[in-house]
């Protein structure tokens, strides 16, 4: 594959994108968001925090491995534990206590938009979309003021029985607490010294507390759903946020009430336009029977498209019965990418999708079902120019508009991506998926379905490395509806 070619099509794809955007009508995106707290933690900060506590309490509480912080003295322990591995750490938090503490006793540096759906908006927001029909069912005052004020994201509201779509700053239940989680970053070499212990820190890294807040439902209001059609137009729906799920509440209810639920809203969106493609994200969901029920009762055979990365590409294969190749994308190996690939073609078959978005830092797989809406050139087109959107927001944190997108174009291919998929060639010709004229393009033919394989740019040193993936998704994915509108208008 030639470096110089795949630059050339990036920035051609990148202007063919800024040209087919305005043709969409506007985009309805769900259901979660969040306040991330942001904090660097310094050697005094950490001898602060020691200092609060008896020392041999927290050496207790440390070899307990708390699994969830229900105190201060539980986030204290992970913490020294993250920071002594370097080790990234996700611990959930289901009151408030703790994060009362935290902003009492430490505060943070400064806080930003957090949750697929929240990112996905501001996003799309600042590429200058019509319009973005956000839900989040949990907007509060507070978590209204992190969407970006550019005037084209609305959120339904009940006034008077009737659903209308405001601005999020008009749009909020003034009865909701805000989900605030907190990122904790360390530096290597940090020196910690705690109960006559002393460690050094090994490698930059970072944890957080995520907020579960007990009066979380992933629902949508019923005023809202009778009223869907109060959203309209819109071309496509971005969804998200089911790992929020929990097998039980307190009230009875269980994840099949809620499961129903969310397929009840994708048929209606889809009744409602039978043209709409809907795409959902995927995270980690560490809950195995909330993973793969979001697979098979809402993903398969409800939405078109999904988006997710290597690991989550892995888990879900796991839980869908096929470990030995979920295990052998886990190992990359020699043949991580092969499997990769395979993973992604049994996603699409088994769960019914037009489409399977797979991100990876360097390349990305696109695997496309026969009969998919555009050429393999425009599909490509619309992966390229997620590509560009990756390497601007790696730069410089946020995108705040078309502009600052377009500074992605300065950042250069990825060497090591296109050696990772100069290693698959010959696997794809070997199979006859392609001929390597084809494979230079990044298009495979394969016998029951189509792909698309490109290298993408990435930033050496990035700024950030959170929100990457979803802006990766909803890019494509918005591209690939405004180029397919703009088809449908004759241009
Ligand atoms: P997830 O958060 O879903 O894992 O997605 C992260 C994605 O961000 C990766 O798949 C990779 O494509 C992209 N990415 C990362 Br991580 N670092 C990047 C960088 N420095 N430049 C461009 N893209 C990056």
């Amino acid at each position: 594959m030639d470096m110089e070619d795949w630059e050339q099509r990036h920035t051609e794809a990148f202007y063919n994108a800024k040209e087919a955007l305005p043709y969409l009508d506007g985009m309805f995106v769900a259901y979660n968001s969040n306040i991330d707290a942001i904090r660097h933690l310094t050697e005094e900060d950490v001898t602060k925090l020691v200092g609060f506590f008896d020392e041999a309490e927290i050496q207790e509480r440390v070899a307990v491995y708390p699994r969830e912080i229900a105190e201060p003295m539980d986030f204290l322990a992970r913490l020294l534990i993250s920071m002594r591995e370097g080790k990234a750490g996700e611990v959930p938090a289901y009151t408030e206590e703790t994060h009362k503490w935290l902003k009492e006793h430490l505060g943070f540096d400064y806080a930003r938009m957090g949750g697929q759906a929240g990112i996905i908006s501001n996003l799309l927001a600042q590429l200058g979309l019509k319009k973005i029909v956000t839900y989040i069912p949990w907007l509060s005052e507070e978590q209204a003021e992190y969407f970006v004020n550019t005037g084209n994201i609305l959120h339904p509201k009940v006034e008077n029985g009737k659903v209308v779509l405001k601005a999020p700053a008009e749009a909020f239940n003034p009865g909701f607490g805000s989900k605030v989680n907190w990122i904790f970053e360390y530096s290597k070499d940090l020196n910690v010294t705690c109960a006559g212990g002393n460690f050094k820190v090994p490698r930059d890294n970072r944890l957080i507390i995520s907020s579960r807040p007990k009066w979380i439902r992933l629902d949508m209001d019923r005023l809202v759903y009778e009223q869907l059609d109060s959203i309209f137009p819109v071309d496509g729906a971005m969804l998200s946020g089911y790992q929020m799920i929990k097998e039980e509440y307190e009230d009875g209810s269980t994840y099949k009430d809620y499961v129903e639920h969310s397929v009840e809203v994708i048929k209606k969106l889809k009744s409602l336009n039978p043209e709409l493609r809907i795409h959902v994200e995927l995270t980690s969901i560490q809950n195995r029977l909330i993973r793969k029920t979001l697979l098979t009762d809402i993903v398969a055979g409800n939405v078109h498209s999904l988006g997710l990365d290597t690991v989550e590409v892995a888990n879900a294969l796991n839980v869908l019965g096929y470990e030995e190749l979920s295990y052998s994308v886990i190992r990359k190996g020699e043949n991580g990418i092969m499997s990769l690939y395979q993973g992604a073609v049994q996603l699409m078959k088994d769960l019914r999708l037009e489409r399977v978005h797979v991100h990876s830092l360097g390349f990305y797989i696109c695997i496309l079902a026969k009969g998919h809406p555009l050429t393999l050139k425009e599909q490509r087109d619309a992966l390229l120019f997620s590509s560009v959107l990756a390497a601007a927001k790696a730069l410089k944190g946020d995108i705040e508009n078309f502009a600052e997108a377009e500074e992605g174009l300065r950042v250069p291919v990825s060497a090591k991506g296109l050696e990772d998929l100069e290693n698959f060639k010959l696997y794809c010709t070997g199979r006859k998926l392609c001929s390597p004229d084809e494979f230079e393009y990044g298009y495979i033919y394969g016998p029951d379905h189509d792909a698309i394989l490109i290298p993408t740019k990435v930033v050496d040193k990035p700024i950030a490395t959170v929100g990457i993936g979803d802006t990766i998704s909803a890019g494509a994915f918005a591209a690939m509806l405004a180029r397919m509108k703009q088809i449908r208008s004759g241009k």
